[in-house]
């Protein structure tokens, strides 16, 4: 008889939380569950995969093992999940980024944890747990972890929960090493691996609706490996989102490559407009960026942007928000996610709060990047809150939106992004609950192909639509 195998994905603890959206978490499908069941021998384990964020991770029976991802924000409901599954019998491992950052936190609450990628770790974890000794502390390697053992089982995820379903990783790491960064906790300061890209190509072949969202920490740092995806991307029909850092734009012709390629939209971390935050945290490429330059050319290249952008830093005084607002519509950003500095254990900036005495607690579920946890140098850690609260505001008003969307190529594309993403939230939750996510991602993907990009710079085909057959969602 086959064993069986529950995977988790905790949901973020502040619920009540004003920046909790559903539609937010029912973005994407979790990845990394998807991954470690794609490397569990099907023939010996039924998996079953629960994301709290959109389902209830109760499931009926007896269950062998359970893997729970932990973030540093659902550690506690990751500890209380522990607790509950092994009082009901099975063996609970924890991975992912928190309990590889404070393992010896972690190691209590399990049978094992998995410290780093689970690719190198997860063989290992099953073959102990089949023999009945589970060893405690696994580490999974980084070297060698970019290559997947197999592909993600994406079968497994609810179908009509998530917006987009191709999520992928075809690099790990980031040749940066920026302080406040997850980053330099999980892989180490300026560690970067690319995935074969014979591998990457058999994972493409798979995506039936030709929109991927990739998951890379900054998937242009490295232009070789990105330059091989490149050649694969094109003519595919494939379009695509990344995340990717303000050095790009040095370059107009990479991005050009990269929106001859299906890129889309990126993920840009701005940060702060604030030169000198950059230069002390370690992000000096922003430091010496022009901001309304770097927007031009990617506006110029036909590739909207989701601006990242943090508050707290020690050279931020109570007026950064309206600053920083300020500049996201002059530079016409399409979206933007503001957060509060949040210090993740292992990196530079929670050793220096910690060491000056600063960080006010440790409750983690409060580490969320929505609530001051650390008490800022030029405000109170109130007056830090209510600005982040204020900048989402101001930058969701329909002047703004209309200022945004006009005097760009696509301004109907623009305009219907901002109104569906942060207009229509009761929307979503019908969409969501009403199991009517296929219809969404069939619009969405027919808005992300509209075109954007400056008719007299056009080099470029669109890229045809692919729209998967009726039978797939
Ligand atoms: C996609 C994403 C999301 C998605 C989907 C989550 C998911 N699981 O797919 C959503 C939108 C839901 C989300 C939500 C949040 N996110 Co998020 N997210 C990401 C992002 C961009 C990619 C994560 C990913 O899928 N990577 C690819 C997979 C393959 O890698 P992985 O998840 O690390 O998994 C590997 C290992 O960690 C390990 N592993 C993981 N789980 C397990 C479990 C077991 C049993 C084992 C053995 C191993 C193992 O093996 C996996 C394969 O190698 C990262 C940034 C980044 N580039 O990584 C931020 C990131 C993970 N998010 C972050 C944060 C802060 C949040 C939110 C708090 C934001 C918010 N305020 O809402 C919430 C927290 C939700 C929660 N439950 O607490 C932080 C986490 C910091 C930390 N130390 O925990 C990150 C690192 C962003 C950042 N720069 O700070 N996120
Ligand atoms: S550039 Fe982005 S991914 Fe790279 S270290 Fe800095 S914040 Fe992290």
């Amino acid at each position: 008889m086959r064993r069986r195998l529950l995977l988790i994905l905790p949901s973020l603890q502040q619920l009540d939380n004003y920046a909790f959206r559903l539609i937010k978490y029912s973005r994407f499908p979790p990845l990394s569950l998807l991954t470690i069941a794609g490397m569990t021998p099907p023939d010996e384990w039924e998996i079953l995969v629960r994301d709290e964020h959109v389902e209830s991770s109760e499931v009926e029976g007896h269950v062998d093992l359970v893997g729970i991802q932990t973030y540093i924000s659902c550690a506690n409901r990751a500890y209380a999940l522990a607790a509950y599954w092994r009082a009901r019998g099975a063996k609970v491992v924890l991975g992912g980024l928190h309990p590889t950052s404070l393992p010896q936190e972690a190691l209590p609450h399990a049978d094992a944890i998995c410290i780093g990628p689970a690719e190198t770790a997860w063989p290992e974890i099953l073959a102990d747990f089949k023999r009945g000794r589970l060893q405690g502390t696994y580490r999974g390697r980084r070297e060698g972890s970019a290559a997947l053992v197999s592909l993600p089982r994406r079968d497994l995820m609810n179908p009509r929960a998530y917006l987009i379903h191709n999520t992928m990783v075809t690099s790990r790491g980031c040749p940066h090493a920026c302080d406040f960064c997850y980053k330099s906790s999980f892989w180490g300061s300026r560690y970067y691996e690319a995935r074969p890209i014979a591998e990457i190509e058999r994972e493409l072949e798979t995506v039936a609706d030709g929109l991927v969202f990739f998951l890379d920490d900054n998937l242009l740092a490295n232009r070789p490996s990105a330059r091989a995806l490149f050649n694969v991307l094109r003519g595919s029909g494939i379009v695509w989102q990344a995340a990717g850092s303000l050095d790009v734009t040095r370059d107009p012709a990479y991005l050009d490559e990269a929106y001859e390629a299906g890129c889309r939209s990126l993920f840009v971390g701005f940060e702060s407009i604030a030169p000198e935050n950059m230069r002390a945290n370690n992000k000096g490429v922003n430091a010496t960026t022009d901001y309304l330059e770097a927007c031009r050319r990617f506006h110029e290249a036909g590739i909207m942007i989701n601006g990242s952008f943090v508050f707290g830093f020690d050279c931020d005084g109570p007026d950064i928000f309206e600053r920083t607002v300020e500049f996201a519509i002059e530079g016409k950003i399409l979206t933007a996610t503001f957060h509060v500095l949040t210090p993740l254990p292992g990196t530079r900036a929670f050793e220096r709060l910690e060491a000056e005495g600063r960080l006010l607690h440790r409750r983690w579920e409060y580490y969320d990047t929505d609530h001051a946890v650390f008490r800022p140098r030029r405000m109170t850690p109130e007056q830090l809150e209510s600005g982040h609260k204020r900048a989402y505001r101001e930058f969701l008003t329909y002047r703004s939106i209309l200022h945004r969307s006009f005097g760009l190529p696509g301004t109907a594309k623009r305009l219907a992004y901002n109104v569906a993403w942060m207009k229509v939230d009761p929307l979503w939750v019908a969409i969501v609950r009403l199991g009517l996510m296929p219809f969404a991602t069939r619009i969405f993907n027919r808005v992300l192909r509209a075109r954007t990009k400056p008719k007299a710079s056009g080099r470029l085909a669109e890229p045809g639509l692919v729209i998967g057959s009726p039978g797939e969602s």
